[in-house]
């Protein structure tokens, strides 16, 4: 027996059903280097929501980690999932050189959880796509946030209201796709929750993409190789049953593996990740230009 290659896994498929943005780093980098609104004194803020655990604060940290060229961790992140780490509303400006910022900004959330009177209140994710919640907000998963509460913003202007929904689900969801390694259950109240939200954004016609986190854990030939991304037979079947059962269309359900373990970044990661933010920066641009 010589060194032969191995057989292709048949987990994943020989050519790509989706074309990856592969080489795409440098020109992406620039084009998000190069952004600035047209409309001027706007910054474009992106609101991330999503299930608790699935990756919000470490997508936020991932976008800062590529465009500054190194791991950070302004946002905490943690590996509890029985209840939101996160649980004020908080804006993340990133740093473009020291004493300047990149013209987007990004608000993270509670976690969404499917139970009533715990994670985020629908209500106040609504509110917050309207520029009503204040940066710093303490999310109460009781009631939503009254007229009167300090960070109740009554006259919100166009730089406080979101521009992009960001809706962030952990490729190991169960319920999905039948899974090994479920760590969330994508249940009918939860689904529920979620559908809420996404008909206030269509009626304010705030543009949506969604981003589907942790491939690197939900497909093992994607955690060994991340180019396997659009050839992992599993994630083409995930990002089907999401679009299926959440409304997204496929091609605004954008992969990523968020830097979580890793103490350099990658070209391959960044790639993902840039290619998601191109989609906000795009869509968001659009939706200011338009109003
Ligand atoms: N393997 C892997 N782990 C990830 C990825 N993204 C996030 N994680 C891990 O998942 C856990 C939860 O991530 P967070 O970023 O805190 O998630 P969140 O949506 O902000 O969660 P809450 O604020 O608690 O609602 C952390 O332990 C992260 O390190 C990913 O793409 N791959
Ligand atoms: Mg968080």
């Amino acid at each position: 027996m010589g060194n032969s290659t191995p057989p292709p896994s048949p987990k994943v498929l020989p050519q790509e059903w989706r074309k990856g943005p592969w080489g795409n780093k440098v020109r992406d980098l620039q084009i998000v280097k190069d952004y600035q609104p047209f409309k001027e004194d706007v910054q474009l803020r992106c609101m991330l929501y999503g299930p608790v655990g699935a990756g919000n604060s470490s997508f936020i940290n991932a976008v800062d980690s590529v465009l500054r060229g190194k791991i950070t961790r302004r946002a905490a992140a943690d590996s509890f999932f029985q209840r939101s780490f996160t649980t004020k509303y908080r804006e993340y400006k990133i740093q473009k050189v020291p004493g300047t910022h990149y013209p987007f900004v990004f608000n993270d959330i509670m976690g969404l959880q499917k139970d009533a009177e715990k994670g985020v209140c629908v209500e106040d994710i609504k509110l917050a796509m309207k520029g009503h919640v204040k940066n710093g907000y303490q999310f109460n998963p009781i009631s939503a946030i009254s007229e009167d509460n300090q960070h109740y913003n009554r006259d919100p202007s166009l730089n406080d209201k979101v521009h992009v929904l960001v809706c962030v689900i952990p490729g190991n969801t169960a319920g999905l796709h039948n899974d090994n390694n479920p760590t969330q259950l994508l249940t009918e109240d939860f689904e529920t929750k979620l559908r809420e939200v996404r008909f206030e954004a269509r009626d304010i016609g705030i543009p949506e993409i969604a981003i589907l986190t942790k491939i690197d854990v939900t497909c093992p030939e994607v955690g060994k190789d991340i180019q396997n991304v659009y050839k992992s037979k599993y994630l083409k079947k995930k990002i089907e049953e999401m679009s299926g059962r959440l409304g997204f269309p496929q091609n605004c359900i954008f992969p990523v593996n968020n830097y979580h373990s890793e103490h350099e970044t990658s070209d391959n990661t960044d790639t993902l990740i840039l290619s998601a933010l191109r989609g906000m920066i795009e869509c968001g641009e659009d939706f200011v230009n338009d109003l």
